[in-house]
């Protein structure tokens, strides 16, 4: 992956100063960056991260006056003596009976109380440590005031916990004196399993040839430049490579000044850390890519969610019912009075959903929590539709982010999963249907159609009593007559004639009407449902891909230099 950190991997910095502020943003980058992505990714991964920025924070937190400078090497390529050389004292055994040093010894130049805290977290015993107090030797020492230098034990060595101790060692102290000799300066543990790894701490990474007196003088430039080639192979170009005599002062003299310099800047600890923020953002490079991912799902996607939940949450069902409840009501407000009672006897489609009665009350929104409308459960299609819908805008919200992202977009996605029924429930029963009000024309159709049906019982009154006159010899009532018909004939039959056509003309209004309400009860139904797919579905996977964002610019943070 071409990305943020190959400019830092490739760079050899050299003598270039590292700012302590600087480190500390770096540092505090790749705490926002473990913040951003806690939970999301494999704890695995994030290992050597947290390591670093642990370990960074006791370390600055530390003496900064300290350098700690580790002589690290195979067995008997010389460590103790070049330790004792530097200290002018006999304090670490030097042995012909290999591996001789089985723990670390630290010496310590200037006063050993500001050492004491590093050294116990460092972990060298306290009767392992020693003071070079430059009051013995006047002014001689004053040069590497500050320097704790520690003898380890062989890095190759038959003994398990020799090679724990080292690899422990190499990862707390400053910088690291790599102590070779003629013999074995080609081996390829030193190479492959130790100088390879240290090619982003070539700042704090000093290579020495010992026992260079036991190559002639023709020979050891030639050792020198192999060496020099096999470092340059490790990745080391550039890091200083000496050549020392432990049993001569006078073949010290350069690894001794290379020290003075070191412990003279102040420099290595910072290096060190900031190589070690390298290495881990280098390591976490995988996990977030270059390019930027799209700011969330995309909108096909979320399209296909949305008539998923719809499918899931029975709008079709709820539609249809709302379609037949304003049949229902209509028929009942407008059709013909002498059987809207019959029509009444029905059961109101929406009430058998458990959903707005006939004269649109909502359902009590304590009600609705525990909810709710007896709308059928999704079937096995359905269930397994939305499924794959979520599945999809994880999918889509995930295309551009790199391998380690896609299964924690998708768990976000499904995160929910487990409360939609409710909420999906819940907010088909908080919807309003828009059947609260009647309409005024139902209500004008209503009464019409009662005033002819009005007009009809009178006419059949009137007839009645005229016949019951009759019959009874009694003197008949004066009927009068619009043109040819008696009046209370034409009341009865023009009354039942004018309520049947009224309903006959109403029943396709009606219908229409149905239609349109239908039409707007999906709309509304539609859009909450859409709501309930924002905050269950895609709000979780927007959090991810910010996330995601928080990390990729805090790795970024941390990448630079
Ligand atoms: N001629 C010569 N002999 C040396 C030199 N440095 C160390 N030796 C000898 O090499 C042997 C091993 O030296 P040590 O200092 O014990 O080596 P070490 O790296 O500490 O070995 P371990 O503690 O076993 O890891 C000893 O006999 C030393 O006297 C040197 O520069 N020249
Ligand atoms: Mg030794």
């Amino acid at each position: 992956m071409t990305n943020i950190t190959g400019r830092v991997r490739e760079a050899f910095r050299g003598d270039q100063r590292v700012d302590a502020d600087a480190l500390i943003a770096r540092l505090d980058a790749v705490r926002r960056f473990l913040t951003a992505v806690d939970g999301l990714l494999p704890d695995a991964e994030l290992v050597p991260a947290h390591t670093l920025v642990e370990r960074a924070g006791t370390r600055l937190a530390l003496s900064r006056d300290h350098t700690v400078v580790a002589l690290a090497g195979a067995t008997g390529s010389g460590k103790s003596s070049l330790f004792n050389a530097l200290a002018q004292l006999e304090l670490s055994p030097v042995g012909v009976r290999r591996p001789t040093t089985g723990v670390t010894h630290a010496c310590v130049w200037g006063p050993l109380e500001g050492a004491n805290r590093l050294l116990d977290w460092i972990g060298v015993l306290p009767r392992h440590r020693f003071v070079r107090e430059s009051a013995l030797d006047a002014d001689d020492e004053t040069a590497l005031h500050g320097l704790i230098l520690l003898d380890l034990p062989d890095f190759d060595s038959v003994q398990r916990s020799h090679r724990l101790e080292v690899d422990r060692l190499l990862g707390l102290v400053d910088q690291v004196v790599w102590v070779v000799d003629p013999q074995k300066y080609a081996d390829r543990v030193i190479h492959d399993s130790y100088l390879r790894e240290f090619h982003r701490h070539r700042d704090v990474t000093v290579v020495v040839l010992n026992q260079a007196d036991r190559l002639t003088p023709a020979d050891l430039p030639r050792v020198l430049d192999d060496l020099r080639r096999l470092l340059d192979t490790d990745g080391l170009t550039g890091v200083p490579l000496l050549s020392t005599t432990a049993i001569d002062p006078a073949g010290m003299v350069g690894l001794r000044g290379a020290m003075e310099r070191t412990v003279a800047e102040r420099q290595a600890a910072l290096r060190r850390l900031a190589g070690d923020v390298d290495t881990v953002v280098a390591g976490l490079d995988e996990l977030v890519g270059s390019a930027r991912p799209a700011g969330g799902p995309d909108d096909r996607a979320v399209d296909g969610l949305n008539r998923a939940l719809a499918g899931a949450a029975g709008v079709p069902a709820v539609t249809e019912a709302v379609e037949q409840a304003y049949r229902h009501r209509a028929g009942a407000a407008t059709g013909w009075p002498l059987v809207r009672g019959w029509r009444r006897l029905r059961p109101d489609p929406l009430r058998r959903l458990h959903l707005p009665g006939p004269t649109g009350d909502q359902t009590d929104p304590a009600e609705s929590l525990v909810a709710a409308t007896s709308v059928p459960d999704p079937t096995a299609a359905q269930r397994s539709a939305l499924g794959l819908a979520i599945r999809a805008v994880a999918d889509r919200a995930a295309t551009d982010l790199p391998a380690a992202w896609p299964g924690a977009v998708t768990s976000a996605a499904r995160s929910r999963l487990g409360d939609l029924p409710d909420a999906l429930d819940r907010t088909i029963a908080g919807t309003d249907l828009g059947l609260g009000r009647r309409p005024l024309w139902w209500r004008i159709v209503g009464g019409v159609q009662w005033l002819v049906t009005l007009a009809a019982v009178v006419g059949l009154g009137w007839l009645v009593l005229g016949y019951a006159l009759r019959a009874l010899g009694l003197p008949a009532l004066d009927n009068p007559k619009v043109g040819q018909v008696p009046l209370p004939t034409l009341l009865l039959l023009g009354g039942l004639l004018a309520g049947l056509l009224l309903a006959a003309l109403t029943r396709p209004v009606v219908r229409w009407a149905a239609r349109r309400a239908r039409a707007r009860a999906e709309q509304r139904l539609t859009a909450k449902v859409a709501l309930v797919g924002d905050e269950y579905v895609l709000t979780p996977v927007r959090v991810v891909l910010g996330s995601y964002a928080q990390a990729r610019d805090a790795l970024r943070d941390a990448a630079r230099r």
